[in-house]
């Protein structure tokens, strides 16, 4: 059935080709009046389609089924063709864009081709333009060159002529140049012989120079040796007429001196006769000076003898003499403390009366009380005296008497300095009379006292000064 329908289409195309391609021709023409219009002008679009609806309404009162079926075919048919008119379209679009763009870079490239013919064609104009100033230039030379070169037409006889006495003279000084050559050749083989010579004589005056340097340090050592040599023949010039003279003294003495050998012989013989006389005499003589030797020998003796005893009583004058002057002294002192006696009797008495003791022109007292050493040794002072100094034995063996057995503070202390110890006059103790042991504390006993012992000599302790103790005061009269 549809085969029919189609070969019915077919048919029907076939039949109504002619009016159907006038109907396509007349929907593109409409359609072409329709493609370029905008959507703004949809009103005469609208026209359009009515008229195409008109169209297609007469149409279907003129075409059968069958020619629906065909005109929608040619429909379609259209409707291909224009997409393929629109493809056609973007195609040319296409086309023309890229043809654009080529004739851009035609353009382009044109526009530079341009400008490098422009800048190629004002070097040109430039380069004319030197050209034409260098054709102006050599023109101008050209026509100096033409004049210059007329004028050099004119001269060429006057340099002709010039040219050819210059030849003339050219020949003449080739001549002389050839005389000059061969005296010059001739002055330089002279040249040469003469420079051969020169450095000959120059070779003979340095071995002369040489030669003369020599034979002048010879010369000056000859006239050395000379001023020497005849310095020498001065001298012994001298020295010969030095001795010529003594020579002739020697003469003249030896003369004398034969006169008075021969006198001395004379002499010597009568020399020799009175030499047995005084010989004889001399033998006499030594018997004589042996007994003088014996004598002065036993008078020497007889001396020293007298020598000594007088050395001897010079010494016992001058002991006397000592003793002498020791017993003036001792007189005086005794004349002196005679006088003095009955002062210090007095003085003695009144000590004594006040509880003093004497001993060996000192005076001692023990205190009846107690006290430390310093407040001991005050009440001393104002008494006139000191704590006692122990200056002997018999010293110590008396005041260990005098104690009685007490405890005493004497005068001796290291308070100064520790291990020195000093008496109350500022003598530093030389012995002591120390119990064993002591001094045994340093430090807290500066102090000394008669301690208690069974030893009545060797007694002494160091004590603490500040321990209350007896006392006792010695005071020298
Ligand atoms: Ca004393
Ligand atoms: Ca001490
Ligand atoms: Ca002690």
């Amino acid at each position: 059935m549809s085969l029919s329908v189609y070969d019915d289409v077919i048919g029907s195309e076939e039949m109504n080709r002619g009016d159907t391609v006038e109907m396509v021709e007349d929907i593109y023409e409409s359609a072409d009046a329709v493609r370029g219009h905008d959507p703004n002008t949809e009103m005469e679009d609208t026209s359009t389609m009515r008229i195409l609806k008109t169209q297609q309404a007469g149409l279907k009162r003129e075409v059968t089924y069958p020619d629906v079926y065909h005109y929608l075919a040619e429909t379609e048919c259209v409707y291909t063709r224009e997409a393929v008119k629109a493809r056609r379209y973007r195609l040319a679009a296409v086309g023309l864009g890229l043809l654009c763009v080529l004739l851009l870079t035609a353009i382009t490239v044109l526009w530079i081709q341009f400008n490098h013919l422009t800048a190629e064609r004002d070097h040109l104009q430039t380069s004319y333009t030197n050209l034409t100033a260098e054709r102006d230039q050599l023109q101008t030379s050209n026509t100096n060159l033409t004049a210059e070169r007329d004028q050099l037409q004119t001269s060429n006889p006057n340099l002709t002529a010039e040219r050819d006495q210059l030849q003339t003279s050219y020949t003449k000084l080739t001549a002389q140049r050839d005389q000059l050559q061969t005296s010059y050749t001739k002055l330089t083989a002279e040249r040469d012989q003469l420079q051969t010579r020169t450095t000959n004589l120059a070779a003979e005056r340095d071995q002369l120079q040489t030669s003369y340097t020599k034979l002048t340090a010879q010369r000056d050592q000859l006239q050395t040796s000379y001023t020497n040599l005849a310095a020498e023949r001065d001298q012994l010039q001298t020295s010969y007429t030095k001795l010529t003279a003594e020579r002739d003294q020697l003469q003249t003495r030896t003369t004398k001196l034969t006169a008075e050998r021969d006198q001395l012989q004379t002499r010597t013989t009568n020399l020799a006769a009175e030499r047995d006389q005084l010989q004889t005499r001399t033998t006499n003589l030594a018997a004589e000076r042996d007994q003088l030797q014996t004598r002065t020998t036993n008078l020497a003796a007889e001396r020293d003898q007298l020598q000594t005893r007088t050395t001897n009583l010079a010494a016992e004058r001058d002991q006397l003499q000592t003793r002498t002057t020791k017993l003036t002294a001792e007189r005086d002192q005794l004349q002196a403390e005679r006088d003095d006696l009955p002062r210090r009797f007095s003085e003695l008495d009144k000590a004594v009366r006040d509880g003093w003791i004497y001993f060996s022109s000192s005076l001692y007292y023990i205190s009846s009380e107690y006290k430390i050493w310093s407040e001991s040794r005050n009440d001393c002072r104002k008494r006139g005296s000191d704590l006692v100094i122990i200056n002997s034995r018999e010293e110590q063996d008396f005041i260990n008497t005098l104690r009685k057995g007490q405890l005493v503070w004497i005068g001796l202390s290291d308070g100064e300095t520790e291990g020195v110890w000093k008496w109350v006059d500022g003598s530093e103790l030389i012995t002591g009379f120390w119990y064993p042991g002591q001094p045994n504390i340093k430090g807290d006993e500066d102090c000394v006292t008669n301690d208690i012992s069974s030893d009545l000599v060797n007694n002494w302790n160091d004590y603490p000064c500040n321990r209350q103790l007896f006392w006792m005061c010695e005071k020298r009269i």
